[in-house]
């Protein structure tokens, strides 16, 4: 076995690599570009050697870097992971010539399998079957023609060059088939300069179901079930799971065998994958086999209890395969769900920024995480946006959906946009219960996927208000030099002898502004009141100061008892116990519930100069910096403008001044404390506003 094995990937599944690498005692090697240079993967590994700046193109992928960092480090093997260098044969090849162990299939097998239609004609000699259809060299219209004429409408026309998805196009029946014929001919020698065809048979509701196979070096060769892919979109695998629900112990062997079967067809060794499109009446067809490890074979690992990594390490040492046919046993059911820095509301384009809050699911036996990023990692600009996959398992599919649903909304992350909800709603949706699964569900069920989540403001105001106090609280204390721990000028509760001690909180979430008001009695808290704040403009605001327009309850006042410890809110409703996690954003906060997210800010009133809400930086540090002085004393009068607070940053002095006439309700720093940019620095209230909620008491 290896004693030193280089990773030429980065992210997840380098993370996932070296983890296996670690366990069987093999020093690792991580290669990296200039945009990772802190990331996970580096840290991980025992070496690191750099490989060019961040764009793939001039690191990742230029394999005399890769050879090179190979022979600087010692490195015996390399592995490819999956995407990059995985399928490239000239990079097996390199390798093979540096006297380095390529971790995959020799080259010929990557290259035999490179292109869809050569495949195609070798898997046919195999006796692989093939959707029923016509891919000669014949390609006169008529020909062509014929041959759907033949086989029967729907036909799909497909290019030869295409793959993944493009250059298709249905047919469903003769009369449109000429005019079909052109466009897709027109398509495809703009898109790959080459209009050859070939004719299926169209399945109109085919699921993608592939075969894990394995190949020693010592002709052995077996399969480890198969996987479902048909959660797709765009021809993007979305969840994958295993077994393939409904598969039967005759349909599995005759798949894993045809499998195997295709695998000897090109003298594989290594990890492979055969898709086969799997009609409604079981009948399965060849559809293309990859020559790598892929993304998701973590799902044929929790049934099978096997690493296939281990695997792949072992028999590219010369092992035996480490299990025969027979042995190889399934229990349970997995899913994996990919989770992305992406905007399902914005036709998913990846999103950016930086990963300010990541709590992925407590791992365990049924859940596991394989991810390349920690908080604070931004979301690179250069690479697949994948945040990380979410694995469960469980004894049955239905257990294990429930595993899936339920690590899904406790994975909390904030800074970017996730595709977390969109994998929540679509998880939850009664087909996806029922294994209604075909390659155009996600297309099928939009509307349902897609569907508005229910805003349950009496669930979220309070809560909101309450964490916004209690952590403007926590923060307070939290920044306090030791003093007096009974000094009243040093408590945070806002109490006011013979009075109760009330907070004001006006919060902006779901689309609206409100104000909460916010009563202490001890070491609880109760929402006296929460209102839809009826100023929805400037001027609204405005009038709305002078008393003209009053909001209305979205909450009636109620007994609902809240602390905070750390991030974990606990919420009271007349004995009703719940839990939230509460984390800071850039531009406010998250709250996540069970059963969701709530995200908010505060906003202050307006004061004319724009900036209306505290998270437009009117009362925020706007950076990071350290408090010269309070130049305002607490509860005194002072007029719009006035200076209230400086604080240094960046060897310059800002002065924080009043956004309105009104008075400081309470500091939260003291001179001389560090705080970060966006941290809340004071509780403001504007004249005419300090008793406005004893009128409503
Ligand atoms: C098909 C098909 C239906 N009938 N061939 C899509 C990309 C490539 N892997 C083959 N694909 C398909 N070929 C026939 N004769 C439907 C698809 C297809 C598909 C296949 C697998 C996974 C997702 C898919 C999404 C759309 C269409």
């Amino acid at each position: 076995m290896f004693t030193k094995l280089l990773i030429a990937n980065r992210g997840e599944i380098a993370c996932r690599v070296i983890r296996t690498a670690r366990r069987l005692g093999i020093a690792t090697v991580a290669v990296y570009s200039d945009a990772d240079r802190h990331a996970l993967h580096v840290q991980l590994a025992d070496e690191a050697v750099h490989v060019g700046p961040a764009p793939a193109r001039e690191s990742y992928l230029v394999i005399a870097n890769i050879i090179e960092a190979a022979r600087r480090s010692g490195a015996q093997a390399i592995h490819p992971g999956y995407g990059f260098l995985s399928e490239n044969a000239d990079f097996a090849r390199a390798c093979a010539e540096a006297g380095v162990v390529f971790v995959g299939p020799p080259p010929a097998a990557i290259e035999a399998m490179g292109s869809k239609s050569a495949a195609k004609a070798i898997m046919e000699r195999a006796g692989v079957p093939l959707v029923p259809g016509y891919h000669g060299d014949d390609q006169k219209p008529a020909r062509l023609k014929a041959s759907a004429d033949e086989m029967g409408y729907p036909v799909l026309l497909k290019a030869t060059a295409g793959g993944g998805g493009k250059g298709m196009r249905q047919v469903w029946s003769a009369a449109d088939f000429d005019d079909a014929l052109a466009a897709a001919q027109r398509e495809a020698s703009a898109s790959f300069g080459d209009e050859r065809m070939l004719v299926e048979k169209y399945l109109t509701r085919p699921r993608h179901v592939e075969v894990q196979v394995f190949c020693d070096s010592h002709g052995e060769g077996v399969y480890l079930a198969e996987r479902d892919c048909s959660l797709q979109r765009r021809h993007q695998k979305v969840i994958e799971e295993a077994p393939a629900p409904g598969m039967s112990a005759e349909l599995r062997a005759a798949m894993g065998e045809t499998a195997v079967q295709a695998a000897r067809a090109i003298d594989y060794v290594g990890a492979g994958t055969v898709e086969f499109l799997l009609d409604e009446d079981g009948s399965f067809y060849f559809m293309e086999m990859n020559t790598r490890l892929q993304v998701e074979h973590p799902v044929t690992e929790m049934i099978t209890g096997q690493d296939l990594v281990e695997w792949q390490l072992r028999v590219a040492a010369g092992e035996p395969l480490p299990l025969k046919q027979d042995a190889i046993t399934l229990h349970g059911h997995a899913f994996e769900a990919r989770i992305y820095a992406e905007d399902p509301d914005n036709d998913f384009l990846p999103a950016t920024g930086t990963l300010a809050h990541l709590r992925p699911p407590e791992e365990s036996s049924h859940v596991r995480v394989d991810t390349g990023v920690r908080e604070g990692d931004e979301i690179s600009v250069y690479y697949d946006p994948m945040i990380a996959k979410l694995v469960v398992w469980d004894e049955d599919r239905g257990r294990a959906l429930q595993r899936l649903a339920r690590a899904l909304v406790d994975y909390r992350i904030g800074g970017t946009v996730t595709n977390l909800d969109f994998l929540y709603n679509l998880v939850t949706t009664k087909p996806f219960r029922n294994a209604e699964l075909d390659t155009g569900f996600i297309e099928r069920h939009r509307e349902l996927i897609f569907r508005e989540q229910d805003i349950d403001l009496a669930r979220d105001l309070p809560a909101a208000a309450l964490a916004l106090l209690l952590q403007r609280q926590q923060t307070a204390r939290g920044s306090r030099q030791p003093g007096d721990p009974w000094s009243p000028w040093d408590s945070a509760s806002a109490w006011r002898l013979n009075e109760p001690h009330r907070h004001r909180l006006r919060l902006h979430c779901h689309q609206q502004d409100f104000e909460a008001v916010v009563e202490a009695r001890g070491k609880d808290h109760y929402v006296v009141s929460a209102r839809v704040s009826a100023a929805t403009t400037d001027d609204e605001r405005a009038e709305q100061r002078q008393g003209a327009t009053d909001g209305v309850d979205v909450v009636a006042s109620e007994a609902l008892q809240a602390r905070l410890s750390g991030e974990t809110l606990t919420l009271d409703r007349d004995g009703h116990r719940q839990r939230a996690t509460l984390a800071r954003t850039q531009d406010g906060h998250t709250l996540y519930f069970a059963e969701g997210a709530c995200h908010f800010r505060e906003w202050q009133p307006d004061t004319g100069e724009g900036g209306h809400d505290a998270s437009a930086g009117g009362l925020l540090a706007p950076m990071n910096g350290t408090i010269v002085a309070l130049v305002a004393d607490v509860g005194a009068p002072v007029t719009a403008g006035s200076p209230l607070l400086i604080m240094e940053a960046m060897k310059m002095e800002h002065t924080l001044r009043a956004p309105a006439d009104g008075s400081v309700e309470q500091f939260f720093f003291q001179a001389g404390d560090l705080v970060s940019g966006g941290a809340e620095l004071l509780q403001f209230t504007p004249a005419g506003e300090e008793n406005r909620e004893s009128a409503h008491a």
